[in-house]
């Protein structure tokens, strides 16, 4: 195997006292590592002038590269065309989505930067693993800028089939950058049915027997092999930390201020793909429609919040926060408060804790591509007493996760009764239910997850002997 070059908008560059990284990022460096590979992207710094050349950083067998964006383009590349043009987008929320040519521009603009500041830094043997929707695309800067190499690109969030992505007007342009790549991966069989059928109404291009579509890139016919990887979670370590956490200070208040209380449990990114207000009516109308429940049962939702500077985040922030006032107005008693609501991110141990210590995981997406949160609260469960995951049937994580509880977000009262199902599930159907969902997710692994994609790119033919002239 070649160098690896992972390439992503940020980067987890090592820094003294920062606390442990996620799943993705561990998994990421694990194949960076086996490779002595290089991680390039965003400094998350602008300047006036960026400076052509990267930053350059070597820490534990992996070199890091960092460029600053223009401080011009800063706003159209990241709040405005990634998260308020594509982002709503790929997630099916067309009434939320903006579009403004001058932003689109600042996008291609950025993707063109970060190709220039890669390309000196690349081997003719490397193989490029770009990573999601902020750089659909750098593989067709880096093919015009020369470079031969293998190029993947796996997209972290779900792929709309073409009636949705159509009202993009740069749509065909989109798919025209996707065949600059050799592999294009996506997180489920449902994302790869997306994707076909792009290609099919948007371009013409239909795949051939072996799963790829072949069209034209710059006057040259190439061939693009599209495929389904769904990304895991270090499952044994995330255990680990669950386990050590459930006996840690945070998990032991929680847990003393719960009396003989049942928790359920949410945690994300303060995001309207997540389903928040969805979530939050459905546990008022648990307590509407199963009174039984009023004083029995308290829902800690900890939603860190995130992208303020776009317009759409800061309206859903004033929403939960009325939502959660307005339920516990309505159902609170002096001594107990059904909704904490905890408007900021907190650690990942203590989080991993409270996961061990809730009888429900509630994850309700209205679209996601996969949802590691799901899979983290699985993980963290003790095998004699684990709790019940109830999962939005919009996850990706749903089409592996056979165990949970699978509900429609959009429907509050069927929320209400899988809440009230799953606090009553009796022991033995949690047990099975949790067994058969942890058996998934070890052998699905994000380590898994990145070697099988790896392997793929690199199995594919050297893109010079993949080119059929037109
Ligand atoms: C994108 C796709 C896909 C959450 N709150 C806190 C916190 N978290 C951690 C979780 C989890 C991660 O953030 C969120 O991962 P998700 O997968 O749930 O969601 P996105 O951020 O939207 O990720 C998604 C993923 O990419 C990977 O491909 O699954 O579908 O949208 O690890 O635990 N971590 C800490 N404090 C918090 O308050 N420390």
């Amino acid at each position: 195997m070649g160098r690896v070059v992972v390439v992503s908008n940020r980067v987890a560059v090592p820094r003294r006292g920062e606390p442990t990284a996620g799943g993705l990022a561990v998994a990421l460096k694990d194949v960076l590592k086996a490779s002595g590979g290089l991680w390039f992207g965003w400094s998350g710094e602008t300047r006036k002038e960026p400076s052509p050349e990267a930053k350059q950083l070597r820490s534990g067998g992996i070199d890091y590269a960092t460029i600053d964006i223009a401080d011009a383009d800063h706003q159209g590349f990241y709040a405005g065309y990634s998260n308020n043009t594509l982002w709503p987008l790929f997630h099916f929320r067309l009434g939320l989505m903006e579009y403004d040519r001058g932003e689109a521009a600042a996008y291609r603009r950025v993707n063109r930067q970060f190709a220039q500041a890669l390309m000196p830094l690349l081997g003719p043997k490397d193989t490029i693993w770009i990573h999601d929707y902020q750089l659909i695309p750098m593989a067709a800067e880096l093919r015009a800028l020369g470079a031969k190499q293998r190029i993947g690109f796996f997209l972290h969030i779900p792929f709309p089939p073409f009636a949705v992505l159509s009202a993009l007007p740069d749509a065909e342009q989109v798919l025209k950058d996707l065949l600059a790549y050799d592999l294009v991966g996506v997180q489920t069989k449902h994302d790869l049915g997306g994707l076909i059928n792009c290609f099919q109404e948007g371009l013409g291009l239909s795949p051939d027997a072996t799963g790829g579509v072949r069209g034209e890139v710059a006057g040259t016919m190439r061939r693009t092999q599209l495929s389904a990887h769904a990304i895991g979670i270090d499952t044994r370590g995330f255990a680990t930390i669950a386990r050590k956490a459930a006996y840690g200070p945070d998990t032991q208040r929680l847990v003393a201020s719960m009396g003989d209380r049942s928790l359920i449990v949410g945690a994300e990114r303060l995001d309207y793909t997540k389903g928040l207000p969805h979530r939050m009516r459905g546990f008022a109308a648990l307590l509407a429609h199963f009174p039984e429940h009023l004083n029995r049962v308290t829902y800690l939702q900890v939603a860190a919040r995130s992208r303020n500077e776009v317009a759409s985040y800061r309206n859903l922030r004033r929403e939960l926060d009325q939502l959660a006032g307005r339920i516990n107005g309505d159902y609170a008693e002096f001594d107990w408060t059904p909704v904490r609501y905890v408007a900021r991110a907190v650690a990942r141990d203590t989080l991993a804790g409270f996961y061990r210590v809730a009888r429900v995981g509630l994850v309700t997406p209205l679209r996601d591509g996969m949802n590691l949160v799901a899979k983290e609260y699985v993980a963290a469960q003790d095998p004699e007493d684990p709790g019940v995951l109830i999962l939005s049937q919009f996850a990706g994580a749903a089409e592996s996760m056979e165990g949970a509880l699978i509900v429609n977000p959009l429907d509050a009262v069927a929320m209400a009764e899988q809440l009230d199902r799953a606090l009553r599930m009796p022991l033995d159907e949690r047990k099975e239910r949790w067994e058969s969902m942890m058996r998934g997710l070890e052998e699905q692994t994000a380590t898994r997850w990145a070697e099988s994609f790896l392997a793929e790119l690199e199995e594919l033919p050297l893109p010079e002997q993949n080119l059929l002239w037109a």
